[in-house]
């Protein structure tokens, strides 16, 4: 990055919020307790994470996501804590500001300053103000319609830990307690569309890993919408051979558009594509053990969250556990059948507390074995390296990605596994510098695809790089 470039948008930053301003650029020059290659990679990353910053919130990418993005807004909380405990408070209760009345977090927060022509789907497709107002969809505000996977309530926790003197004088668990806990009650209430316990998505774009092998047998069910019906934006910036093919744009648009002409409404949509997901559901779990902590911290009954939290990991047990495998599988909705693709997603409820134990020794055998452990070293494929559909530049047909293997990193140091994690962390920190914070990685090579300077993985890598000693949840 040119370094006028970097000074004129800190100097942007400190015009919008004085004090704010100041306080996170000023952290760029505090010496931290590091070896001075960690203390160049704290920089950078925090770099990243100035420039993104958009005075209220922070884009993924510059370039490629030029809004905000529900689950990349947690990620980016959980590494802006290390910088300024105010500003991650401020990334996820800008987010929450477009909760819909119904309980979702949409998974994008339009910026009207950004031109439609921008990023395609734009908010004249979504049309949420106006569509979406049977479901309880902002006025003032224009969204997506469907969501991303909850780990916002983690986040507001971590949050919460890194200032809890800071967190207690600004009230932020009083106010974001309640919209969360509507938002998993939106997810389990409306969202449990199989009848076993656990959350549905309803879109490709819902569980985070658009274009993954695991959807391709459901989308095959979709009449895709004619390109010439949209034009994609993705592609002024991304690779075609980095990003999902026209193809699978028209399928999730024939998607968002059906659920749109519905209403947004989940009683009434008849939903072509529906999936339950292992990473979004554990998502889901972890985040309902932060909202147990958070009503503890405030003195309030938790009991509720943590008997929900049982019943989901059992359920994401019973339903898609497979023992012969070894990981977690999609189900598909529509013949109520395991998805046979293996893929990261698979891999992920590690991060859940208290599995049972051969699930956890499963977990890390294939993670450590043929399908999973790629070449150069531990940042986790997206999708099984011996897979039909393996593709290592192809966005989350193969490519590594950060976030997931943060989580994994998590999961295993939860259960105890901590060389694996050291692994993990090690390749993630090495990956992350040398790749200029790509948004993924080819598993084969090493060399970074994507976006770069991307939010979450500049976020994640102050994170890996802080002290973490917060107790387990
Ligand atoms: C990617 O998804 C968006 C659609 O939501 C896109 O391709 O335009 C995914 O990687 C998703 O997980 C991520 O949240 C988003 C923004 O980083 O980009």
């Amino acid at each position: 990055m040119p370094p006028d470039r970097g000074s004129r948008r800190s100097s942007l930053l400190r015009s919008r919020l004085p004090q704010e301003g100041r306080r996170v650029t000023s952290l760029l020059d505090r010496p931290a307790p590091t070896a001075p290659a960690d203390l160049t990679l704290r920089r950078g990353a925090a770099r990243v994470l100035i420039d993104n910053w958009t005075g209220v919130s922070t884009v993924p990418s510059r370039t490629l996501y030029p809004h905000q993005w529900s689950w990349d807004s947690a990620f980016i909380a959980i590494g802006l804590r290390h910088l300024s405990a105010r500003r991650a408070q401020q990334e996820l209760e800008s987010l929450l500001n477009a909760q819909w009345a119904d309980g979702r977090i949409p998974h994008i927060v339009f910026n009207p300053a950004v031109a439609h022509s921008a990023y395609f789907p734009s908010p004249d497709f979504w049309q949420s103000s106006h569509a979406g107002r049977k479901s309880g969809a902002p006025a003032a505000t224009e969204t997506s319609g469907i969501v991303q996977p909850p780990v916002h309530a983690l986040a507001a926790w971590l949050v919460h830990l890194t200032d809890p003197a800071e967190s207690r004088r600004r009230g932020f668990l009083p106010r974001v307690l309640p919209r969360l806990t509507a938002w998993h009650d939106y997810l389990l209430g409306r969202r449990d569309l199989g009848g076993g316990g656990l959350a549905a998505v309803v879109h490709p774009w819902e569980p985070g890993m658009d274009n993954s092998p695991c959807w391709d047998t459901a989308l095959h069910r979709i009449q895709p919408s004619a390109p010439s019906g949209f034009r994609r934006a993705d592609l002024h910036h991304g690779h075609p051979a980095d990003r999902p093919t026209d193809l699978d744009y028209g399928r999730y648009v024939r998607l968002a558009a059906d659920y749109r002409e519905a209403g947004y409404d989940d009683r009434t949509a008849r939903f072509a594509f529906a999936v339950e997901d292992p990473s979004f559901n554990a998502l889901l779990i972890v985040s309902e053990w932060a909202l147990a902590a958070m009503a503890q911290e405030l003195a309030m009954p938790g009991r509720r969250h943590t008997e929900r939290a049982g019943r989901l990991t059992r359920a994401l047990v019973d339903r898609l556990w497979d023992e012969e495998a070894r990981i977690f599988r999609v189900r598909d909705l529509h013949d109520d059948r395991p998805v046979a693709e293996r893929s990261v997603s698979g891999l992920i409820p590690l991060v859940v507390p208290h599995l049972p134990d051969q699930v956890i020794h499963g977990l890390r055998a294939t993670l450590t074995g043929p399908h999973f452990d790629a070449p150069t070293g531990g940042l986790v494929p997206s999708y099984d390296l011996t897979g039909p559909a393996f593709d290592a530049t192809r966005y989350w047909r193969g490519p590594a990605w950060f976030n997931t293997s943060w989580l994994i990193e998590r999961g295993l140091r939860t259960h105890g596994l901590a060389c694996e994690a050291d692994r993990i962390r090690t390749s993630f920190l090495g990956q992350a510098e040398q790749s200029g914070f790509a948004e993924y990685i080819d598993p084969s090579t090493g060399t970074g695809r994507g976006a770069q300077n991307f939010s979450w993985t500049a976020a994640l890598t102050l994170d890996l790089l802080s002290d973490r000693t917060e107790p387990p949840l």
